[in-house]
C-alpha cells in the first residue's frame, strides 16, 4: 500500500493566479490537481493547508473515493465553492497518481476513449462588429469547429467577455480591488442579433456558434434573447439566468428551442439535480476543479446521460492545465459529451506548467502520458509570487450592483 506522505499548496501567479496542490506517496509517486477559485484564491489555499492536508498524511492514496467520502462527509460542513474546489484538486492529484501507477492517461482509466477528440470552441470577441468578425475569422484558419461570439454593446464602458489590447486571451481578473463594468440589459438585447446575423452571414453556418450571458438576464429576458437567435442556430446560450431559482427554466423553455447551457458556478451534484431531472437543460456545463474532481464530476455527467443532457465542461483560462487537461480526460471517456471550452491560458503558464494535449483540426485530446499529463515546476512557480486580483463589479446605469 502507497501511503500520502506529503501534501504541499503552491500559490503562484505567472500572467495570473494558479492554486495547486500536490501530492506525494511513500512510493516517491506525485500527483497534481488545481484549486484555483478566481478573486478568492487564498481561500482555498487556506483551506487546503490548515484543514486538508493534515489528515491526507497517511492515508492510502489508491483510495480515491473513500477519500473524497472522507474529506466531503468528515467535514461534516458540506458543498459551496471552497470546500469543493479543494476536494476537487485532492481528487484530480489521486487520479493522477494512479494514472501514473498504471502507465496509463487517466481517460483510460475511465474507460477509454469514446470519441476520437473532443470539440472545443474558442472565445471570439470585438470592440465592435468588425473586429468580432475578424476574430472569428481568426478561429476557424486555426481549424476550429465551434466558436463563442460576444462583442461590447455600443452605449457600455466594459463588458463581459471582451480581450483587452492585443492579447490572445480573455481574462476578467484585475486590479487589487475590483474594477467595474456597466450593464444595460435592453441595449445588450437589442445589440446582440444584430451581430449573431453579421456572423452567420459571413461565415454560413458550417460550425457551431455559442454565446454566454453571463447570468445577466431575467427569465422572460433570457427568453427573448433564445427566441431571437432562433435564425442563428446556436449551439447553446450559456447561463442566461443567475440560475438560483431552477423553477424559473420553464419559463425560459416555453419561449425557445434555443438550447441552454448552465452550471459553471455550481459545486454539486445537488446544484444540478433540478435542471437536470426535470430536463429543463440541453448542457450540464459545471467544472471539475470547482465541482468536486473527476470523481464528482464523472457522477453529475452519469446523471445527465440518464435524461438526455449532455456535457460542456467549463474551460476558462482561470482553471489551470492541470484542470483543463482533467476534463478532457473526462470528455474524452464519457458517453454524452457535449461540447468543451478552451478558452486557452495567458502567456506565462507555460513556464510553470508542461503539457501533453494537442490540438488538431478543432478537436483535443489530452494524449498519452500517464496521469492527467501535466507537470507542475514548483521552483519556476516561486518566481511569480501571488498577486492580489478582483473579478469586476457589474453595474446598472443607476448605480444598483447587478449580476456579473
Ligand atoms: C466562461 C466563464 C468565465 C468566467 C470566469 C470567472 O464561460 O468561461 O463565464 O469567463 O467569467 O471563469 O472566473
Ligand atoms: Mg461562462
Amino acid at each position: 500500500m502507497a501511503t500520502i506522505v506529503a501534501a504541499e499548496v503552491f500559490v503562484t501567479c505567472p500572467g495570473r493566479n494558479y492554486v495547486t496542490l500536490k501530492l506525494t506517496t511513500s512510493d516517491g509517486v506525485t500527483g497534481i490537481g488545481d484549486a484555483t477559485l478566481n478573486g478568492r484564491e487564498l481561500s482555498v489555499a487556506s483551506y487546503l493547508s490548515d484543514h486538508v492536508c493534515p489528515v491526507l498524511i497517511g492515508q492510502d492514496a489508491d483510495r480515491i473515493e473513500h477519500i473524497w467520502q472522507y474529506l466531503y462527509k468528515g467535514a461534516y460542513w458540506r458543498r459551496g465553492p471552497v470546500t469543493m474546489t479543494a476536494i476537487a484538486a485532492v481528487d484530480v492529484a489521486l487520479w493522477d497518481i494512479k494514472g501514473k501507477v498504471a502507465g496509463l492517461p487517466v481517460y483510460q482509466l475511465l474507460g477509454g476513449a469514446a470519441r476520437d477528440g473532443v470539440t472545443v470552441y474558442g472565445h471570439a470577441s470585438g470592440d465592435t462588429v468588425p473586429q468580432l468578425l475578424d476574430d472569428v475569422q481568426r478561429f476557424l484558419d486555426r481549424g476550429f469547429r465551434a466558436v463563442r461570439a460576444q462583442a461590447a454593446v455600443p452605449g457600455l464602458e466594459r463588458v463581459y467577455g471582451m480581450r483587452k489590447g492585443d492579447g490572445v486571451t480573455y481574462e476578467p481578473a484585475d486590479g487589487a480591488l475590483p474594477s467595474e463594468e456597466d450593464w444595460d440589459t435592453g441595449a445588450y438585447l437589442d445589440f446582440v442579433p444584430t451581430y449573431m446575423a453579421a456572423v452567420r452571414e459571413r461565415f454560413g453556418y458550417g460550425f457551431q456558434l455559442l454565446h454566454d450571458a453571463h447570468h445577466r438576464l431575467s427569465p422572460i429576458e433570457a427568453g427573448r434573447l433564445g427566441k431571437s437567435l432562433e435564425p442563428y442556430r446556436m449551439f447553446w446560450i450559456e447561463d442566461p439566468t443567475p440560475a438560483e431559482d431552477q423553477e424559473t427554466f420553464r419559463l425560459i423553455r416555453q419561449h425557445t428551442t434555443t438550447p441552454l447551457a448552465v452550471g459553471e458556478i455550481f459545486n454539486s451534484i445537488w446544484d444540478c439535480q433540478y435542471l437536470i431531472t426535470n430536463r429543463l437543460i440541453d448542457y450540464i456545463r459545471t467544472s471539475v476543479s470547482h465541482a468536486g474532481g473527476i470523481s464528482h464530476l464523472r457522477k453529475i455527467f452519469s446523471l445527465a446521460e440518464l435524461y438526455g443532457v449532455r456535457t460542456g465542461s467549463h474551460g476558462a483560462g482561470d482553471l489551470s492545465p492541470a484542470s483543463f487537461a482533467a476534463a478532457l480526460h473526462v470528455d474524452l471517456s464519457v458517453p454524452n459529451f457535449g461540447m468543451q471550452e478552451y478558452m486557452e491560458h495567458l502567456p506565462g503558464y507555460e513556464e510553470v506548467f508542461t503539457t501533453s494535449w494537442r490540438f488538431e483540426d478543432g478537436l483535443m485530446h489530452p494524449g498519452e502520458q500517464p496521469g492527467i499529463g501535466v507537470e507542475f515546476d514548483e521552483k519556476a512557480a516561486a518566481r511569480f509570487p501571488y498577486e492580489r486580483r478582483y473579478l469586476p463589479v457589474n453595474r446598472l446605469r443607476d448605480g444598483s450592483v447587478h449580476d456579473w
